[in-house]
């Protein structure tokens, strides 16, 4: 079986020679292995754009090259997306963008599905927003938190420009920064305003659960017991079963079932290891998702 190193590798290859159809086999791959999307984002399409930008510093491969891995890597995104059953809604919002003139989207994307993964609503304006635009946006969705990325240093001065606008705002929605043009102390060092820097996403929705006052254990029984449900009917339909032969598998009544699915049912430890089994999970993805 291939490391997720080489599956990264097979992909770099696939995605710059424009081969749809085996970059996503090559995803796949990794997710029949039981990768998370998050692992696949981190471990096979980061490191391998990455390679994508080094060969194309080399001269080793063109423009339209490194132009047909991006877009092919955010149409393998769009479907990971879709594997993702995000957590109860927290009823809070998170704008995500890349400032003027910049084009880097992949990491502002995948930021933002983290963010969406953890229940919050994503106002996603993808790349090269006026500044202006995302201050009045920020007012008119009532932003909670904007999430920059930056790809150069070069951006530091409008980062600070929309911090300082932000701030003008009442309630002014907390700032997050993050990425490659920040990565260096000296470039983080000449930012002003902002609540926290990011690299890690994962990290960047933790804090942002903790400026925003947002527990851990926010969500109520009634949301859990939703999210569960909605989890198991991802589960049941993406195996192609239907809730009268998942019950038998799983040895319960199939009306049982239905409401388990619908969040209706305070479903028991007993009922779940045995949906857990007959899905081909563990216990943990079927509380978390
Ligand atoms: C694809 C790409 C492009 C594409 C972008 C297309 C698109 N639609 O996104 C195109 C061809 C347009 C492009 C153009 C340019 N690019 Co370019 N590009 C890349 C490349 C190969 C991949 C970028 C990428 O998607 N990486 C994958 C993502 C997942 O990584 P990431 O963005 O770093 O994000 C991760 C983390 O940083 C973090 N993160 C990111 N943002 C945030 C925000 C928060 C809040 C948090 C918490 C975390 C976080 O989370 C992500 C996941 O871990 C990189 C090479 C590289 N090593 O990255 C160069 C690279 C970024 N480009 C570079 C350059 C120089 C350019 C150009 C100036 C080239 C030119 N001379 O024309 C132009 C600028 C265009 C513009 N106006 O923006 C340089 C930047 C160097 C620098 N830091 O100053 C790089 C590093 C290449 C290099 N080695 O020189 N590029």
């Amino acid at each position: 079986m291939e490391s997720l190193q080489e599956l990264s590798e097979s992909y770099l290859q696939a995605s710059i020679s424009g081969e749809r159809q085996e970059s996503r086999e090559v995803i796949a791959a990794a997710l029949a292995r039981g990768c998370s999307v998050f692992a696949i984002y981190q471990e096979l399409i980061s490191p391998a754009l990455a390679g994508v930008g080094s060969l194309w510093e080399r001269g080793k491969i063109t423009v339209c090259q490194e132009h047909l891995a991006t877009q092919i890597t955010l149409e393998q995104m769009v479907l990971l997306r879709e594997r993702i059953t995000p957590k109860p809604s927290l009823g809070k919002t998170v704008l995500a963008t890349t400032l003027p003139d910049d084009l880097h989207v992949v990491g502002v994307r995948m930021v933002a599905d983290y963010f969406y993964a953890d229940g919050w609503n994503i106002e996603y304006l993808g790349s090269n927003t006026p500044v202006h635009e995302i201050v009045e946006h920020s007012k008119n969705k009532r932003v909670d938190v904007v999430l920059v990325s930056l790809s150069t240093p070069e951006l530091v001065p409008i980062c600070n420009a929309l911090a300082n606008e932000l701030r003008g705002l009442s309630p002014s929605p907390f700032l997050i920064v993050g990425g490659r043009g920040i990565s260096n102390p000296d470039a983080r060092s000449t930012l002003s305003d902002i609540d926290i820097f990011g690299s890690d996403p994962a990290e960047a929705v933790k804090e942002a659960r903790r400026i925003t006052g947002i527990s851990g254990s926010e969500a109520s029984l009634e949301q859990v017991l939703i999210h569960i449900g909605q989890t198991i009917r991802k589960h049941r339909t993406e195996k192609g079963l239907n809730q009268k032969s998942l019950s038998e598998m799983a040895d319960l009544d199939r009306a049982y079932l239905s409401s388990i699915e619908n969040g209706k049912k305070n479903v028991t430890v007993s009922a779940m290891l045995r949906l857990s089994e007959a899905l081909g999970i563990s216990l943990e993805e079927l509380v978390r998702g």
